[in-house]
C-alpha cells in the first residue's frame, strides 16, 4: 500500500459524543510540515450532559485514530456542547502559530473559546481559554458557528467570528472583534451591531 492508498478513521471517545459535529482545517499547528485538522464532538459526554470537545488531530493522518488520543483535547462541562463549531486556520495574535476559537453555544450566553496555538494536552474551556467571547442573554446561542480564517479589517491579524443566533428577536446576528493579544476579553467590544 502506498500514501496514495491510505485512509484513516477518526473514532469518537464515546457513544453518543457525535465526534464530527464540525471539522476545521487546523494549518500546520504543531509546525512539523503537515496540516492538521481539527474535530468537534459537541456530544462528549460531561456528567450526564453534553458537554463537549474539540481534538487535534496531527498530520499524516494515514492510519485510524482513537480521538480520545489526540495532540489535544479542549473540553467542555455540563451542557456546553463546545465543539459544536470550530475554526483554526488564522493567527490571532500574529506569533506566527495557528491559533483556535471553539464554539460552545449551551453554555449560558454561548461562549467562543480562543486559544493561541500551539497547542497540545487536555485543557478545560472555560479556565484555560486565553480568550473568551461571551454573548448578551442566556439563551443567545453565540458560538453557534465561529470562523478564524481571514482578516476581516486589514491589520494582518486573524479576526474571531462568532454567530449568536437567537439574540435580538432571533435576528441572526454574527459578530466579529479584531484579532487581538489582550489577556482578559470577558466583555469584547463586537465589530458590529444588529440592526
Ligand atoms: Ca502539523
Ligand atoms: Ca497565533
Ligand atoms: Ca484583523
Amino acid at each position: 500500500m502506498t500514501l496514495d492508498d491510505a485512509c484513516a478513521v477518526l473514532t469518537g471517545g464515546r457513544s453518543g459524543d457525535r465526534a464530527g459535529s464540525d471539522i476545521a482545517a487546523a494549518g500546520d499547528h504543531d509546525g512539523d510540515g503537515y496540516r492538521d485538522l481539527w474535530v468537534g464532538a459537541e456530544g462528549y459526554y460531561y456528567t450526564g450532559t453534553s458537554g463537549g470537545r474539540a481534538y487535534l488531530a496531527l498530520g499524516p493522518l494515514t492510519a485510524d485514530m482513537d480521538l480520545g488520543s489526540a495532540s489535544a483535547i479542549l473540553e467542555g462541562q455540563a451542557n456546553y456542547n463546545a465543539g459544536r463549531s470550530v475554526s483554526g486556520d488564522g493567527d490571532a495574535n500574529g506569533d506566527g502559530w495557528n491559533d483556535v476559537l471553539v464554539g460552545g453555544p449551551g453554555f449560558l450566553t454561548g461562549v467562543g473559546w480562543l486559544f493561541y496555538g500551539p497547542v497540545s494536552g487536555t485543557h478545560i474551556l472555560t479556565s484555560d481559554a486565553d480568550l473568551s467571547m461571551m454573548g448578551t442573554a442566556t439563551g443567545d446561542q453565540l458560538g453557534t458557528r465561529v470562523w478564524l480564517e481571514g482578516d476581516l479589517n486589514g491589520d494582518g491579524l486573524a479576526d474571531p467570528l462568532v454567530v449568536e443566533p437567537s439574540e435580538i428577536s432571533r435576528c441572526s446576528w454574527p459578530r466579529w472583534r479584531t484579532g487581538s493579544t489582550s489577556s482578559t476579553w470577558a466583555t469584547p467590544t463586537w465589530a458590529s451591531t444588529p440592526r
